[in-house]
Order: structure tokens, then sequence, then C-alpha cells
């Protein structure tokens, strides 16, 4: 009996590591002055990887539908920016990235995640 406990745990951890640092969705691209919808329900930011130009104004409109408190925020912590996320309020936040890189946006505990590929 032990041996499927552990095998179940193996899997589990296997399952929580895929889904934390290797479920890497294809990027969306978008364009000057475009807003960007991001769905934000169970857990997960759709789209959660997004590639812009460097030096281009664009906003992202979140959408939040995920009740848990976990949520209520995202912080984009290299930009040094927030925005509190009321459920099924939309809010927009605009950005302008100079700088070529990898920007993460997350929530306060930094378990729900999402990607600012700047090129
Ligand atoms: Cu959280």
């Amino acid at each position: 009996m032990d041996i499927f406990v552990n095998i179940a745990a193996v899997i589990l951890i296997l399952a929580i590591i895929w889904w934390f640092w290797l479920s890497t969705a294809k990027a969306q691209t978008i364009s000057e002055k475009q807003v960007v919808e991001i769905l934000l329900e169970d857990g997960v930011y759709n789209p959660a990887r997004i590639e812009v130009a460097a030096g281009q104004t664009f906003s992202l409109r979140f959408i939040r539908k995920d009740a848990s408190p976990c949520a209520e925020k995202v912080l984009f912590n290299q930009l040094d920016k927030s925005l509190e996320l009321p459920l099924n309020q939309p809010r927009e936040i605009e950005l302008n990235i100079s700088k070529a890189g990898e920007y993460s946006f997350c929530c306060e505990m930094n378990m729900y995640r999402g990607t600012l590929l700047v090129r």
C-alpha cells in the first residue's frame, strides 16, 4: 500500500513542478496602444505570456473571475506597480517598458503568475 502512496506523491510533486515552472503557454504578441484582456480565472492568468516591443505603450485589462483572496491584487514587481482587482470589474493598467527583458506579474503570494516578454 505504501508504494501507491509514494507513487501518488511523486506524481503530485511532478504535477506541481510542471504547473509552476514548466507550463509556458505560447506568448500573445500585441501592438502599439493595444489593450490586452487578461482573464483571471481558476488561479490562471489567460493569456499568461504577452510579448511587446520595448518602448511600446500598451494596456492590460484584468478581468477577475477568481473569488480567491489570492487574486485580489496583481503585482508588477520589477516595474514597482500593482493593481487592485475587484471581482468581475475590469481594471486597466497602462504600461510602457523601455528595457527589453522578462517582467513577471503575479498575485501577492507569487502563486498566480504571468510574464511580459519585452523585446
Ligand atoms: Cu496568491
